[in-house]
C-alpha cells in the first residue's frame, strides 16, 4: 500500500474507470476497483490489464444490485474518496432493460450513500451524472441550473441518482457531488456508441474488410470531448473546500454525420450525402456508397442536441479543455486503424462494432 489516499472506483473496467484509476495512481493513491463476478474471471473490456501489477492497484468483487458487496467493500478499505462510475450506461439498452437499468445506475449510487452514510461518513463521494439528464433541453446552453427532462429510462436513473446525491449532502452532510458530464470519447469508448462505431467501421472500410457503415439519426448533436480530460476533473471535484455539482462539456456541439465526415475524411475518403431521415445515404468520391441508415437504430425518444456551459468548472476547476472534436475523431480513426492492421498481422479477426 502507498502512502496516499485510498479510493474505491465502481465501473472500474469502463472507458473513464481505467483512464481515472491511471490518475489516481500517478497521484500516489491506493485504488480499489469494484468488479462484478463472472464465471469466468475478466478484466472486462481489458481496459486495466496493465495495471495489474501495480503494488497500489487492487480488485475487489462486488455489484452496484447488491447493498452487502459495497458494504463491505467500505468496511474493508475505508476509503478517503469514492467514485461511482458503474452504470448501464448504453441509453438503446434502457429501454430494452428499464429496471436493470434503474437498479443499477439509480439505485446503485443511493447504495453507495448509505454504505458511506454508516460505515465512513468523512469520505467523500463522486457521482458520474449525465447530460442524458437535460434530455429535451429547456435552455441552451446547458448549466448547472437547466432544469432536466430526461428522454430515457436511463437519463430517468441518472436523473434519481443526482437527487439522492444532492439529498444525502443536504440531509447528512456528506461530501457528494455530481458531475453533469457531456459525451466524452476516447480509443477505449466501448464498440456499440456512436463515435466508437464509426472510427471502427471507419478503419474496417479502409482496410477492405467493410463496404458501409450502418447508422441510424446523423441529425443528433453532441458536445463531445475527451474522456483523458474528463477525469481530471471528476478529481479535481472530491479536491474542492466544498462540495458541488458541476457541468463538464467543451462548450462545441457538432451533429453524429459531422463527426462521420471527419472520420471518413481521415482515411482518405469524402462524403456527399443525399435524402432525409431514413433515407440518408452517403456516398465517396468513387460514388460507393459508404454510409446507410437502419431505422433500427433510431430511439423511441431521441436527445436531439446538447452543448454545455461550463463556465463554473472552468472558474473553480481550472477546466480548459485539451482536444478540439476533430482532434478526437483523428486520434480514436488512427487508433482503430491500428487496432485492425495488428489484428489482421497476427491472424486474428479484428473487433465489429454491434450490429
Ligand atoms: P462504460 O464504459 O459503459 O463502463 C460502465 C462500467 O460500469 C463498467 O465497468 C461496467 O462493468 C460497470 N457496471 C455495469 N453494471 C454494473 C453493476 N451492476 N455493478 C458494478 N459495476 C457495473 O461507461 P463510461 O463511458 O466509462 O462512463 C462512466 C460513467 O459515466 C457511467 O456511469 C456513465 O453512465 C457515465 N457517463 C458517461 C459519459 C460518457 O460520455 N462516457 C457521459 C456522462 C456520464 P462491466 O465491465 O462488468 O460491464
Ligand atoms: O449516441 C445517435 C444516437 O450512443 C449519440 C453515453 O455515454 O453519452 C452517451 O449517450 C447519438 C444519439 O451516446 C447511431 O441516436 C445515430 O443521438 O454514442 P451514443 P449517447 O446516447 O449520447 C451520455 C452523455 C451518457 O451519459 C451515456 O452513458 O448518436 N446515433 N446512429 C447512434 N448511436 C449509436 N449508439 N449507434 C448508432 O448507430
Amino acid at each position: 500500500m502507498a502512502e496516499g489516499k485510498t479510493a474505491i472506483i465502481t465501473g472500474i473496467t469502463g472507458q473513464d474507470g481505467s483512464y481515472l484509476a491511471e490518475l489516481l495512481l500517478a497521484k500516489g493513491y491506493n485504488v480499489f476497483g469494484l468488479v462484478r463476478r463472472t464465471s469466468q474471471p475478466t478484466q472486462g473490456r481489458n481496459l486495466i490489464n496493465h495495471l495489474m501489477e501495480n503494488e497500489c492497484f487492487h480488485l475487489v468483487n462486488g455489484d452496484l444490485t447488491d447493498q452487502s458487496s459495497i458494504d463491505n467493500a467500505v468496511k474493508e478499505i475505508q476509503p478517503d474518496e469514492f467514485y461511482n462510475l458503474g452504470a448501464q450506461s448504453f441509453v438503446p439498452e434502457s429501454w430494452r432493460s428499464p429496471t436493470m437499468t434503474a437498479d443499477v445506475t439509480g439505485l446503485g449510487a443511493l447504495r453507495c450513500l448509505e454504505a458511506i452514510k454508516l460505515v465512513k461518513p468523512d469520505c467523500k463521494f463522486y457521482q458520474a451524472g449525465s447530460s442524458e439528464q437535460f434530455g429535451d433541453v429547456r435552455e441552451i446552453p446547458q448549466t448547472e441550473l437547466t432544469p432536466f427532462y430526461p428522454r430515457s429510462p436511463y437519463g430517468c436513473a441518472k436523473v434519481f441518482a443526482y437527487d439522492i446525491t444532492r439529498n444525502y449532502r443536504e440531509s447528512y452532510g456528506l461530501f457528494a457531488c455530481t458531475g453533469i458530464l457531456f459525451n466524452h470519447e476516447s480509443p477505449r469508448r466501448g464498440l456499440e456508441f456512436v463515435t466508437r462505431k464509426v472510427t471502427m467501421t471507419v478503419a474496417r472500410i479502409a482496410e477492405g474488410l467493410d463496404e458501409f457503415l450502418s447508422i441510424g439519426n446523423v441529425k443528433a448533436k453532441r458536445d463531445w470531448g475527451f474522456a483523458g480530460d474528463y477525469v481530471e476533473m471528476q478529481w479535481r471535484m472530491l479536491q474542492q473546500d466544498e462540495p458541488e455539482d458541476f457541468v463538464i462539456a467543451t462548450g462545441e456541439t457538432n451533429s453524429v454525420q459531422d463527426m462521420i465526415g471527419l472520420a471518413f475524411k481521415r482515411v482518405g475518403m469524402t462524403l456527399t450525402w443525399t435524402g432525409e431521415g431514413v433515407d440518408t445515404i452517403a456516398s465517396d468520391q468513387d460514388g460507393i456508397t459508404r454510409v446507410k441508415t437502419n431505422p433500427k437504430f433510431f430511439r423511441p425518444a431521441e436527445v436531439d442536441l446538447l452543448i454545455g456551459d461550463c463556465s463554473l468548472a472552468a472558474e473553480k476547476l481550472g477546466w480548459t479543455p485539451t482536444t478540439s472534436f476533430e482532434q478526437l475523431v483523428n486520434i480514436m480513426v488512427d487508433s482503430d486503424v491500428k487496432v485492425v492492421k495488428e489484428a489482421l498481422s497476427n491472424g486474428q479477426l479484428p473487433p465489429v462494432p454491434p450490429a
